[in-house]
């Protein structure tokens, strides 16, 4: 059925229409996560993870207006040039629309136009959760993980977060957290965070058929798999916490918040760091995208096998 709003690439109506594996992607760390060109190099290699690990990369953004799945590599350039994207979450999608803008999709607005489209793995770097700055500032990534049945493969909340209250959020909502070979939270930067996930998985194949199980059940909300920072990039928690810390209290008294506030940590970090946790999140998304794919090929192949 086509939505007035939405538009997928022909490969990917053609992928969904066989049931084929496909990876969604966000793009607000291509708009607002990532400088420029860094941001354009990680869109394609992230691109190019999923395809060679036998999955079909849809890229989700948007372009003039409309919601689209799937860009080609000129519209990839555009966004990542772009200097008036839009940030858009659940809230957004109709500002854009109308004013007919560009923009990246956070965590939330991707999942909601994957959802709409059929998608079920999407991979990401870190989701977002409850600020420190301030318990008010929730990510709408949270309640989109609440109510939105996929599986979402992160490397944790990001560090500059309240993890401990973000996980609690989660608990609430009934979202299970799963460790992907470990049985600790990883931290975005650092595979460490000293808290527990809610179940420990090895493979893509068991993490397919957790999300089934959960799902067979009527509970609708995603799987939140957990892949921690490949270990020649990681940076260990201690180290982070100074940085993290000075970042903050800058944020705080340079009066920055609401949608600014996680580009500005991001950004603050990575100077601080002099690029070293800009290298890490590098490694980790690209570590996502390709356990993403693993996981939409075993679904795929459970799919076939029950269709038979
Ligand atoms: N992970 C990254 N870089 C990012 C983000 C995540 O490595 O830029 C983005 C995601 O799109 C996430 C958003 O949804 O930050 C969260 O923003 P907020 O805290 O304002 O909800
Ligand atoms: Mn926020």
């Amino acid at each position: 059925m086509k939505h007035p709003h939405l538009q997928l690439s022909t490969e990917i109506t053609r992928a969904l229409n066989l049931g084929a594996p496909v990876v969604a992607l966000e793009s607000t760390v291509i708009t607002h996560g990532l400088p420029h060109p860094q941001n354009l190099q990680l869109a394609r290699d992230m691109e190019k993870q999923v395809r060679d690990a036998g999955a079909i990369p849809a890229t989700v953004a948007l372009l003039d207006g409309k919601i689209r799945l799937g860009l080609s590599d000129e519209e990839l350039v555009r966004l990542s040039e772009s200097e008036s994207t839009l940030k858009v979450s659940h809230r957004d999608f109709a500002t854009a629309i109308v004013q007919k803008l560009n923009g990246g999709t956070t965590v939330a607005g991707t999942m909601h136009a994957a959802n709409m489209s059929g998608i079920k793995v999407f991979a990401t770097g870190g989701i977002g959760g409850v600020h420190k700055e301030s318990s008010f500032d929730i990510s709408t990534d949270l309640k989109a993980l609440a109510d939105t049945p996929m599986i979402v493969v992160c490397a944790g909340a990001k560090a500059i977060l309240d993890l401990p209250a973000t996980l609690e959020y989660l608990e609430t909502m009934g979202v299970p957290v799963v460790g992907y070979q470990t049985d600790e939270f990883p931290a975005f930067y650092s595979r460490e965070s000293g808290l527990n996930v809610s179940a420990r998985l090895d493979s893509p194949k068991e993490i397919a058929e957790f999300a089934k199980a959960h799902w067979s059940l009527g509970l609708r909300s995603a799987v939140l798999v957990t892949n921690p920072v490949p270990e020649a990039e990681a940076i260990p928690q201690s180290k982070m916490e100074p940085f993290i810390a000075k970042a903050s209290t800058e944020a705080i008294e340079q009066g920055i918040h609401g949608q600014a506030l996680t580009p500005f940590l991001l950004g603050r970090i990575s100077e601080l760091t002099k690029g070293k946790s800009l290298k890490a999140n590098l490694a980790l998304l690209l570590n996502n995208a390709r356990l993403a794919a693993e996981i939409s090929k075993e679904m795929y192949t459970a799919k076939k096998a029950w269709a038979i």
